[in-house]
């Protein structure tokens, strides 16, 4: 049976040598510990990890680690974690150690992943090739559910494909799931009579493990047509529990809040490529990766790559939509567009809500700006006469 392969960047301790240092990892995560044990028995071996590479890469290593598909139970996720991402990160012989990417053979794969894809979502919205626009309700909390209501109404009809919830709206009483999904959806098919638009909403149902499904068939009951989990937060168990609910037919946005605890350190952590590919194995149909300009860090290059875990064909499955979200804005778009091609959702809060004329005039620049870029004309030129898109890149420039 094929092995799991890990690959992880490492700075060894001073008293310990590369090859000790990928060996500790190795023995660490399949049979070993940190001396020999007299309860070990030979026929245990079979599962002995081995290590397949180091190569020297900057201030550390690269070691690439095999470890057998028997150790792992197939299907249990938190399993495959707790060998792959578990107590290495830990280990005193290693100053450092990221989990850069893991492979994962057929037999530990019984996942059918994204139940829409790329295009199950291009076709509940009507597009084919263009970037999808989406916005945040902005302020992340705080609205009551009309007002988030009229916010929604707004973006819809300045032309956004796509609202979500903000990664820390749930069920908080000031705005609960029963009254803001009826609110907004009743919003968004007004829009729809004025637009002719199908606009999705995702409700974002990250909730307790045992909660999770109940609340989101809650939300869709009342009438979303999307939801969302904040999957690091919620857990890769609770995006597995939404995904493998028969009764859950609508799109699944999957937000990564938390991930930059563990994604941002170049030298110790979990690279966004295994979470990317855990995603999308578990059902994920849209995802943020990441930005080439926008607030948070960024590295456009490891981008593409996280992207391309999302897209590229394996195992037979849809490929998931990357989200470019946090800080964008009209004046932004081509930059993204430019860099990562045009099968992206585009998501801007404070480029849509702060825009001087308001929520739909943001909605429409980002649209404009979107346009712009498809038909092969600069933003600043196309801005000359589309006003909403003059106004934002005047307010907000295009760097
Ligand atoms: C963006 C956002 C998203 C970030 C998350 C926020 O709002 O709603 O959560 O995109 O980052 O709360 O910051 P703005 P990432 O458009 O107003 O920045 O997508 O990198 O996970
Ligand atoms: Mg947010």
């Amino acid at each position: 049976m094929p092995d799991v392969i890990a690959t992880y960047f490492f700075i060894p301790d001073a008293q310990t040598t590369p090859d000790e240092a990928a060996k500790a990892i190795c023995e660490e995560e399949t049979t070993g510990t940190w001396t020999e044990i007299t309860t070990r028995l030979s026929y245990v071996q079979r599962l002995d990890g081995t290590v397949e590479s180091v190569e020297p890469s900057g201030e550390g290593y690269i070691t690439r680690i095999h470890f057998p598909a028997e150790i792992f139970e197939a299907g249990n996720i938190p399993q495959y974690l707790s060998v792959v991402a578990g107590n290495l990160f830990g280990l005193g012989r290693l100053q450092a150690v990221r989990l850069l990417d893991v492979e994962f053979p057929d037999v530990l794969v019984p996942f059918r992943g994204p139940k829409f894809g790329i295009q199950g979502v291009r076709r509940l919205i009507g597009t084919k090739r263009r970037p999808h626009v989406g916005t945040i309700i902005k302020p992340k909390v705080g609205l009551t559910p009309e007002d988030t209501a009229r916010v929604a109404y707004q973006a819809a009809i300045g032309g956004v494909d796509f609202i979500k919830d903000d990664e820390t709206l749930t069920n908080q009483p000031f705005c609960p799931i029963a009254e803001r999904v009826p609110a907004v959806m009743k919003a968004l098919d007004e829009a729809r009579s004025e637009t002719g638009r199908q606009v999705l909403y995702a409700v974002n149902v990250s909730a307790r493990a045992d909660e999770i499904a109940g609340r989101a068939l809650e939300a869709i009951e009342l009438g979303a047509n999307a939801v969302m989990v904040d999957v690091i937060t919620a857990g890769f168990s609770a995006l597995q529990a939404l995904a493998e609910e028969p009764a859950i037919k609508v799109p699944i946005h999957v937000h990564r809040t938390m991930h930059a605890a563990m994604t941002r350190n170049p030298h110790h952590g979990i690279a966004m490529r295994p979470i990317a590919r855990l995603v999308r194995m578990l059902g994920g149909d849209q995802l943020h990766t990441g930005t080439v300009g926008g607030k948070m860090g960024h590295d456009t290059e490891a981008l593409l790559e996280d992207n391309r875990a999302l897209t590229c064909a394996c195992f037979g499955m849809k490929p998931s939509f990357p989200v470019a979200s946090g800080g964008l804005h009209p004046g932004k778009v081509y930059g993204e567009l430019h860099a990562l091609g045009t099968d992206i959702v585009l998501q801007a809060g404070g480029g849509i809500h702060g825009h001087p004329d308001g929520t739909a005039a943001g909605a429409r620049a980002m649209r404009q700006a979107v346009d712009s870029y498809m038909a092969g004309v600069h933003a600043e030129e196309y801005a000359r006469d589309h006003y909403e898109l003059e106004r934002a890149l005047t307010l907000w420039g295009t760097g």
